[in-house]
This record gives structure tokens, sequence and C-alpha cells, in this order.
């Protein structure tokens, strides 16, 4: 009797070593990234996803859109969701309402969906339209876009007409940073808003929609450019025009031809994001929450870091530069 349930503890110590561990201990969350298009913006949030994934020993497939486009952006997702092999995407929605039902099918194939940079519905995940979201991590733009109208305000000494170059109507991002100017500007009585375009994120476009407005208005003080290539059209058209420090543009997203436009003086303010931290904690968020943790906050504000001539050569704040090997 004894040598028998010796016999089987022996056994039983043998077997533990051998137990199948639990599928998180065993395996890695795989991880699809699709931003929002190809930019400066989005290749060094890349820098940042690929940066966690190499830390945590994870693999990561990505593919971008070659436009800000809807038409793109889905079927890329579809053939993620096909592929059957993600646990994760992590991506920026080019617009925050036709994004909802093809993310919403990512979430029933049983993959976990964080956005980054753009939101779906409102951005409230915990008590919004849309809540499928792990979490929204991002810029607040609507204080970036105030921080764009009341440096252009205070710069014009409270009074001149201003202009905003835009995106596209339906994206987060840029409808909040045109909102947050527009609100900023309203509180100095002597400014004048005469107008937004939309560019659907074409540099050139946004160059003719300038250049235009520059002819319609010759007493146009100011022009804010709400991303990369809004900032870039806006850059353009003001040199073309010979009015470089005459129009002062604002520029969101801190890309090596705004700091060179800063430079030349046709800038005088440029916004950076911080891509590389949202990217990075996205791959750190999705990790967390494979290995069960619950803490997961719903809303990450990643901050700015707001560049002018006084500090474009501080270490510090020069970091923050989107700078692609
Ligand atoms: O400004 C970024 C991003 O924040 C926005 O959502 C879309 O445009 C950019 O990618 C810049 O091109």
């Amino acid at each position: 009797m004894l040598k028998k349930v010796l016999l089987v503890l022996v056994v039983v110590a043998l077997a533990i070593p051998l137990a199948a561990p639990s599928a998180a201990q065993e395996e890695k969350p795989k991880i699809g990234f699709l931003p929002g298009v190809v930019d400066p913006f989005y290749q060094v949030m890349e820098l940042g996803v690929n940066a966690a994934v190499a830390d945590f020993g994870l693999e990561v497939v990505t593919q971008y859109p070659e436009d800000w486009n809807l038409t793109l952006q889905t079927p890329i997702l579809e053939a993620y969701i096909a592929r059957g092999d993600l646990d994760y995407i992590i991506t920026a929605p080019v617009d925050k309402e036709a994004m909802v039902a093809p993310l919403q099918a990512a979430v029933d194939a049983g993959i976990k969906v964080i956005t980054v940079d753009t939101y779906l519905g409102d951005g409230d995940y915990a008590n919004g339209p849309v809540t499928f979201p792990l979490t929204y991590i991002g810029s607040e733009n609507k204080q970036g876009g105030r921080i764009a109208g009341e440096f252009l305000a205070e710069k014009l000494g409270g009074a001149g007409k201003v202009y905003v170059q835009n995106t596209n109507p339906g994206v987060s991002t840029t409808e909040e940073r045109g909102a947050g100017f527009i609100e900023a500007v309203a509180e100095f009585p002597g400014m004048e808003m005469i107008g937004m375009d939309y560019n659907l994120d074409d540099a050139n476009k946004s160059a003719e929609q300038v250049a235009a407005v520059l002819q319609r208005e010759p007493e146009l003080a100011g022009i804010f450019g709400v991303n990369v290539f809004s900032a870039i059209g806006a850059g353009n058209a003001v040199n073309n025009a010979g009015l470089s420090g005459a129009v002062d543009v604002i520029a969101f997203d801190a890309t090596i031809f705004a700091i060179e436009q800063l430079r030349a003086g046709t800038v005088s303010l440029v916004i950076a994001q911080k891509p590389y931290d949202m990217g990075y904690m996205a791959v750190a968020f999705a990790m967390a929450d494979w290995n069960g943790v619950t803490s997961i906050p719903k809303r990450v504000p990643t901050g700015f870091a707001v560049i002018t001539m006084d500090n474009v050569d501080d270490p510090e704040v020069a970091r923050f530069i989107y700078q692609v090997p």
C-alpha cells in the first residue's frame, strides 16, 4: 500500500512540470498596427510600436493606407480580421462614425481594439456611445487648437484676420483642433475668423486653397494648419506668394518641413504631438491586458511640446521633432 502511495506521489510530482501552462503564459499576443495614412506622424508612432514589440518579444503586422480614406483603411482592417492570428489591433480610425462597424467586426472576431491618435464615437469609452475599445491614447486636440489660437491672437496683438486649413470632416483629431482654435480666437474681440477649408489631407490641395484665400483676402494675418499636410500646404502657399513673415503660419505636427519653415520665419509656432509614446504605450497596454491587468485607463492623454524659435534648439524640446530614419 505504502509503495503504491509513493508511486502515485512520484508520478504526480513528475507530472507537475509537464502540466500545460495557461494560454497567457505559453503564448504572446500578436498585434496588428493600422495607422491613418503614410506620414511622418504615424511613421514615428510605428517606431514606438516596434520598440515596445521588441521589448516584450512580440510580433506585429503593419500596413499603411496610402491616403486618408475610409475605402483604403477598411479593406486593410478586413484583411487583418481574416488572417485569424491577431489578438489586438492598434489603430487610428480615419472616421469617428464610419469606422465603428468595421472595428466592431474585429471585436466580434475576438480581437481587442486600441485606438491611438483618433477616437471612435465621442472618445469617451467609459460612458459614450462607443465603449468596445480597450483605451484611447492620444493628444488633447481641442486644447492643441486652443494653444494655436491663443498664440496667434497674442502675436497679432489681439487683432487680425485668421483662417484654418483643415483635413476632412468627421476626423476626431482635426475637427477638435479646428474647434479649439475658433473658440480661442473668439475670446479676442479684435480677431476675425474668415473661414476654414477642407483639403482632404492633401498638401497640394491645401496650397491651392490657401493661394486662393491669399488672393481674396489681402489683409489675412494668420493661418492655422491643423496637421502635417495642411501646414505644408499653408507654408508653401505663403512662400510662393512672397508673404513669408507677413502672414503667420501655425503648424500642427513637428515635421522637418515645419521646423525648416519655423527657422525661415514663415511658421511662428509648431505643435508637436507624441506619436512615439502613443505607439509604445498602446503595445504596453495590450501586453498588460493580455496578462490580465484590469486597471487599464479608458483614456490616456499624451500632451504636447510647443516649439518656437526660442526653444527649438533645446534638446528636451527638439527630441519631439518627427525624425524618421
Ligand atoms: O496630425 C496627425 C494626426 O494626429 C491626425 O489625426 C491626422 O493627421 C496627422 O496624421 C498628420 O498628418
